[in-house]
């Protein structure tokens, strides 16, 4: 999955891809680099962030998603809201992708039951402006598959088909470096909730920690090489998805990796 984010506030491609134009392009090149889905985002979902008004919202991501799905791009739509939801699905979109995994607007999760389209539903605890203060666990893997286990209940309780979910462990979403790199280690354990599953790990501030040098972390844009090291061990888990901002090196990665489960002795 690539990501084209419509956003002046994104942390790791702010404001590259706010104009329609340049949103659109950029989609069209991550699919020739050899996305399968593409997503599109109108709302940063950074650490601190303000939310924007709904209307801004659509007027970010409508015409792009409307664009990519012409050309026969599948389009994920990348957001919280039901309004925004149904708009993207109405031009064209075939995934979607709520980080709030139905806790932000639960008539997202009506709307889901209705298209009958995949829903990509992600660990959450809370909006960006604060969630941060919410990176508290004992066992933080136990407490993603207990609290992701009901928003998946809860999900299929308004009517999602059991098949149609796919789950996120939600790398950097009120969680710790420490915290990401333990559901990584870990990440087996939820295979326990059987679905398949999308990880988003890329260019995020806890890959920017790791490769800081002298105290000064590693800028977001020069955290694609390690990315793809992450790629390449979450397609050996095997993962459903990889959701990220630099598509050929990781699609690369998926290829050799695909390649080497392929060999048997002495056929390789
Ligand atoms: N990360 C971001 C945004 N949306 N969606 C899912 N399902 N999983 C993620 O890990 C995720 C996401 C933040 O990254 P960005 O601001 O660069 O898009």
């Amino acid at each position: 999955m690539g990501v084209v984010n419509v956003t002046p506030d994104s942390f790791s491609d702010g404001g590259d891809w706010f104009d329609h134009q340049a949103a659109i392009a950029h989609g069209l090149e991550l699919v020739e680099q050899g996305a399968d889905i593409v997503e599109v985002g109108g709302e940063s979902t950074r650490p601190g962030a303000a939310r924007p008004a709904v209307t801004e919202e659509l007027r970010r991501v409508v015409p792009v998603v409307r664009a990519l799905a012409a050309a026969g791009a599948c389009v994920s739509i990348d957001t919280m809201r039901s309004e925004v939801a149904a708009e993207a699905i109405a031009v064209g979109a075939r995934l979607v992708n709520d980080v709030s995994g139905g806790r932000s607007d639960p008539q997202l999760l009506t709307l889901m039951a209705e298209s009958g389209l995949p829903y990509i539903c992600m660990h959450w605890r809370g909006h960006a402006k604060d969630m941060q203060s919410r990176a508290t666990y004992a066992d933080v893997v136990a407490e993603v598959v207990a609290e992701l286990g009901q928003q998946i209940a809860d999900a299929e309780r308004a009517g999602v088909a059991p098949d149609r979910l796919i789950i996120d462990p939600g790398i950097g979403f009120a969680k710790t470096g420490e915290h990401n790199w333990e559901l990584l280690r870990r990440l087996g354990e939820l295979d326990q909730l059987h679905r398949p599953m999308l990880v988003g790990v890329s260019r995020k501030a806890f890959l920017g920690s790791l490769l800081a040098v002298e105290g000064q972390v590693r800028p977001a844009k020069l955290r694609d090489d390690a990315t793809t090291a992450l790629s390449a061990l979450l397609a050996q888990h095997p993962v459903w998805g990889v959701r990220v901002h630099a598509v050929r090196a990781s699609r690369d990665a998926v290829a050799v990796v695909q390649r080497l489960s392929e060999s048997l002795p002495g056929t390789g």
